[in-house]
């Protein structure tokens, strides 16, 4: 009886100074259960006589239940700490901002490209491509460009080192109509996308590389008119089926007659490219009989056609690469 007070006093030592739910649990079995100290006097009261059993009996009652009433209220005290930590822990800042992974795409000049592909593919036409570097002959000459054209000056060409190496790189997509037509036999349908160059400064509306796509049909009895019909279509396929397009009599040493054509677009005509029959000339050149076959052919710059098409005032914008430009066309990426 009179060690129990000391027995009371350390259990709820205990008790209180256990920091962790599980350093509670851990006790529980020596604080409260049936091997702790106090139920183990509880066990023994048997032997006590009557008035003894019945004193001791009552205060050890009393203390286990103090105990059980305090472990509880630690318990909780313990269990709620625990949730607020996690609480605390766990917690999802929602305005931090993620791991981005930005996916790759493809820049818009490339889209364009795939697109006008579709567009005459869908009509029969196939792709074809020729090199960057290219053969003065096939660049100029073949194309009935004589020697003394401006074209041919150091202004607009970049000549390749050594001279006599006879290489350009491209002025414009023509040379792969003469490729074309030296390989193929008529009838042919091919457009002939691809990035060329001219020594023109850098600026607003000129880069010295660009690209261009090129249209070359060969056929028998093939007209003015359809190559009017087949700028029509294009034109509305690029631009809306309310676009109309208009020629304008020009001068191409490789097409006779020559025309630029014209869209009206946004309340306004604008030039898009250049067209015109394919100058008999040039099918000899190439080994195609003229009393047999006509054709015509047409180029446009693709940076302008974007510049039309998205009202775009600066083709550098196009050329620079930057992301914030190009994933205003969906290239993918976030
Ligand atoms: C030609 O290059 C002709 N080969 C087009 C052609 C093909 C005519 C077949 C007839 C038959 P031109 O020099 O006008 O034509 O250039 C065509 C287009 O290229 C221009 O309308 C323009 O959109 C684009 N272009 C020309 N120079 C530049 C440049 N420095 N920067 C951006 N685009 C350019």
């Amino acid at each position: 009886m009179s060690q129990l007070p000391e027995i009371v006093s350390r259990i709820k030592n205990a008790i209180n100074s256990a920091t962790t739910l599980e350093d509670l649990r851990s006790q529980k079995s020596t604080i409260v259960g049936d091997k702790s100290e106090l139920a183990k006097i509880s066990q023994g009261l048997g032997q006590l006589d009557a008035a003894e059993r019945a004193r001791l009996g009552k205060a050890v009652g009393q203390a286990r239940g103090e105990i059980a009433e305090l472990f509880e209220k630690r318990y909780s005290e313990l269990e709620r700490a625990r949730d607020l930590r996690v609480i605390d822990e766990e917690r999802v800042d929602v305005t931090l901002p993620t791991h981005r992974h930005p996916s790759g795409g493809l820049h818009p000049l490339t889209l364009i490209n795939n697109e006008i592909a579709e567009i005459f593919t869908a009509i029969g036409y196939q792709t074809v491509e020729g090199p960057e570097l290219e053969a003065a002959w096939l660049n100029f000459d073949a194309l009935n460009i004589p020697a003394d054209h401006p074209a041919r000056t150091m202004q607009d060409t970049f000549f390749i080192d050594p001279l006599e190496s006879n290489l350009v790189l491209r002025t414009h997509t023509s040379p792969s109509q003469i490729r074309t037509m030296l390989s193929h036999q008529p009838p042919i349908y091919v457009i002939c996308p691809g990035r060329t160059y001219r020594s023109d400064e850098l600026d607003a509306t000129h880069t010295p590389v660009f690209s261009q796509v090129e249209g070359l049909v060969i056929d028998r009895g093939i007209s003015m008119s359809h190559l009017k019909g087949t700028l029509d279509f294009f034109a509305k396929e690029m631009f809306g089926a309310e676009v109309v397009t208009r020629l304008r009599p020009s001068f191409f040493p490789f097409t006779e007659p020559s025309a630029e054509v014209d869209i009206f677009f946004n309340g306004r005509w604008i030039e898009w490219g250049g067209c015109g029959m394919v100058n008999p000339e040039v099918l000899k050149t190439c080994g195609v009989d003229s009393n047999e076959f006509s054709g015509f052919a047409f180029g446009m710059g693709l940076e302008r056609t974007l510049m039309v098409r998205h009202n775009i005032s600066d083709i550098r914008e196009i050329v620079e690469g930057d992301l914030r430009f190009s994933k205003k066309f969906g290239m993918g990426g976030r």
